[in-house]
């Protein structure tokens, strides 16, 4: 096939990862907006290289006009979670979308393959738009912790190094970090609700000083000069002193300030104030 070719038969698919990424990571941004801990951690997505495509039509015995039937993962969508669990609930999440409809799914997780390594797949069918029409196509999610991820992608380049002839001695030792990497998943799993007190917290703390900021820069607007230097003084003092419960009485007196230069001065003050 003309390079040309490969171009426009692959374009749809560099089509679907993007608009995959995209999706996802608005999936992620809507758990953040709603201050809710986010089951997807990172979003990334990559179409599969021609080299890497013919590579794996030569190992399957593909012919050129079975590529797309036959090779799943030219597009390719990769969902990175904080802990074990949350794979359960991203697969959940994509079961019932309605722009993917699953073709298969693939549990590594459960059951890790011969060489240690560990992810949860689904194929699924998706639809992109292009001048010729839609056109429905399949496309991989992987979905795994950081953790998984780590080991795996440190495999894949060794893999890619060795080809079938990777030193027994090599395969051993990946074996038994793909053992500790489940270990580190369970661990982590096991102290997760700390772990997620702590990032809450420090969710809220950020929130609370981003509201405290933009009241105080409102209140420039509609207070003098010199009081809002005081509320601003008064402020680092608080942030100084590393107390959630301070910072929080502090910008419940800024809102009772605010409202009240709003009952005065209702033109002047910002939207949000
Ligand atoms: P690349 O370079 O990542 O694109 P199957 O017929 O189902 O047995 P298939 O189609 O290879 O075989 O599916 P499988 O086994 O689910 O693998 C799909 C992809 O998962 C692979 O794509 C890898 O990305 C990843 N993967 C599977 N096994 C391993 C493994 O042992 N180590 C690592 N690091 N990744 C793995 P490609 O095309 O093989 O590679």
């Amino acid at each position: 096939m003309e390079t040309q070719l490969w171009r426009e038969r692959l374009a749809p698919y560099r089509l679907a990862v993007d608009e995959l990424v995209v999706k996802f990571n608005h999936v992620k941004q809507q758990y953040q907006d709603a201050r809710m801990y986010s089951p997807i951690e990172l979003v990334s997505g990559r179409l599969k290289r021609v080299s890497s495509i013919l590579d794996k039509m030569r190992r399957k015995g593909v012919e050129l006009s079975q590529m797309e039937e036959k090779i799943e993962d030219i597009a390719g969508i990769r969902l990175i979670c904080q802990f074990v669990d949350d794979i359960d609930t991203v697969v959940e999440i994509i079961r019932q979308r309605e722009d993917l409809v699953i073709k298969t799914e693939k549990d590594y997780i459960t059951k890790s393959k011969p060489s240690g390594y560990r992810s949860y797949h689904i194929i699924a069918y998706y639809v992109v738009q292009t001048i010729n029409g839609p056109k429905r196509l399949e496309v991989e999610i992987q979905i795994r912790t950081m953790a998984m991820n780590f080991w795996s992608t440190i495999e894949h380049s060794l893999q890619y190094k060795y080809r079938e002839h990777m030193p027994d001695d090599l395969r051993e030792r990946l074996l038994r970090a793909a053992d500790a990497v489940d270990v580190l998943d369970n661990e982590m799993s096991s102290v997760r609700d700390e772990i997620m007190d702590a990032q809450n917290s420090n969710r809220q703390k950020a929130t609370i000083i981003s509201d405290i900021l933009n009241n105080i820069e409102n209140l420039y607007y509609v207070a003098n000069e010199r009081e809002v230097t005081k509320i601003q003084n008064e402020f680092f003092q608080i942030y100084r002193q590393d107390d959630i419960t301070l910072l929080k009485r502090f910008n419940k007196q800024l809102d009772i300030i605010a409202e009240t230069y709003r009952a005065q001065n209702p033109q002047n003050m910002q939207e949000g104030l």
